[in-house]
């Protein structure tokens, strides 16, 4: 039996924060796994720290599925973001265990590839209409045949996917506006003029971050389906799974959901009454590899397929992770793919490449990708903040 002798978090913060799980094994081999929750990370290193890796010491790292159950039902205290991120963090990690020790790369132990690689979107966003244009030109440069488009309602100061989350010189969360009247307004505008700019074969995407009520989601997706998006994101706060019937009856722009969700029970209804199109879970935030395939196989039944959430805040292990459990599926969609910076890289060292477009998964053996905890060390953690929303009025609205 292979043993697990240590397990550790690693919290760094090169430009933003980053939580690693470490899982050594008594044959030598040292796995890692990604379970970054943005601006709430101390709350996952407690709830791994505390509880559940020292349940590890002695366990047989390759009972993989019995480790997923033993923290999932034996947790007592079901699903959610901060749980599902910890159980994820293990899970990948001790995936990354057993392919090293199978001398493969992981997608091999997942089924092997299904394809060849991974297409991928990318974010343009603009203040206005004339950066939005450039900014979708420099995607293209790169070779992003899909681009998710984002930019300002007139009027409009910090807006969600166009200006970023700096915190503010307080310390405290940033704090945005939002006028829904003025978004629905403008967002049919802002596809007239990227469709008249750049043409009918560039597969768009956008975002409404959950900030619409059902009937209005239903009034943005017919308003938009002159512009045939790839997919429009998250239009509601989707806690509510039967809202989306009504958004559902009412227009045929493809939709996407579910960056926060982390478990098969919060589709159960999108996905078998048909509502939604692309699923959005990420490895890192919903109980890894084993939680993630659980709910994308259930997708498959109903032709959905993925559109796993790719941020910045998903390290390089995470987002390695998510490419081999991409290139393995049948029922692939694409992948959010953001460039991280140079002490990102530095940090953790992948083998994963973005060219031209497509994210290419390794031959490395395991995840192939890895943190240098010297490297780590020079960025210790700082508190930081998703923004926070709100409307003319001063009262808090989605974000
Ligand atoms: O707000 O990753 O589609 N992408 C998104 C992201 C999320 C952040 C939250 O941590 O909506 O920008
Ligand atoms: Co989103």
């Amino acid at each position: 039996m292979t043993k697990i002798v240590a397990a550790t978090t690693i919290v760094t913060s090169p430009g933003r924060n980053f939580v690693t799980v470490r899982i050594s094994t008594s044959d030598g081999l040292v796995g890692y796994g990604d379970a970054t929750l943005n601006g709430r990370e101390l709350a996952v290193v407690s709830y791994l720290d505390d509880y559940l890796l020292p349940q590890l010491i002695g366990r047989d790292a390759h009972r993989i599925e019995d480790t997923w159950q033993l923290f999932y039902r034996g947790g007592y205290w079901r699903r959610g973001p901060v749980t599902m991120a910890a159980i994820a963090g293990i899970d990948v990690a001790l995936w990354d265990l057993k392919a090293q020790a199978a001398q493969m790369p992981l997608y091999q132990l997942l089924g092997g590839a299904s394809r060849t690689a991974l297409a991928t979107y990318g974010h343009a966003t603009g203040r206005d209409f004339a950066e939005l244009a450039d900014s979708i030109r420099a995607h293209q440069e790169k070779g992003f045949r899909h681009i998710r488009v984002q930019s300002a309602p007139p009027g409009l100061g910090r807006i969600y996917g166009v200006h970023d989350g700096t915190p503010t010189q307080s310390g405290l969360p940033v704090v945005e506006q939002w006028d829904t009247p003025a978004y629905l307004r403008h967002a049919p505008r802002m596809f007239e003029a990227v469709r008249s700019e750049f043409g009918e074969e560039l597969s768009l995407l956008h975002d409404t971050h959950h900030r619409l009520t059902p009937i209005q989601a239903a009034q943005l997706g017919k308003n938009l389906e002159p512009y045939s998006l790839f997919w429009l994101e998250d239009v509601t706060p989707a806690e509510n799974q039967e809202g989306f019937r009504a958004i559902r009856q009412h227009t045929t722009t493809p939709l996407a959901v579910g960056e926060v969700l982390n478990s098969a029970f919060d589709y159960l209804t999108l996905i078998s009454e048909q509502l939604i199109d692309f699923v959005r879970s990420s490895v890192t935030h919903a109980g890894g590899i084993t939680g993630l395939r659980r709910i994308l196989d259930f997708a498959a039944l109903y032709q959905i397929r993925s559109g796993m959430h790719g941020p910045a805040d998903i390290s390089p292990i995470g987002m390695a992770a998510a490419g081999h459990l991409a290139l393995a599926i049948h029922n692939f969609g694409v992948q959010e793919y953001i460039a991280q910076s140079a002490s990102v890289h530095d940090v953790f060292p992948s083998t994963h490449e973005f060219r031209n477009g497509n994210i290419h998964v390794s031959d490395h053996v395991g995840l192939g990708a890895w943190i240098d905890e010297t490297a780590a060390a020079g960025f210790p953690y700082e508190r930081s903040f998703l923004p926070i929303n709100q409307l003319a009025d001063a009262s808090v609205h989605d974000w």
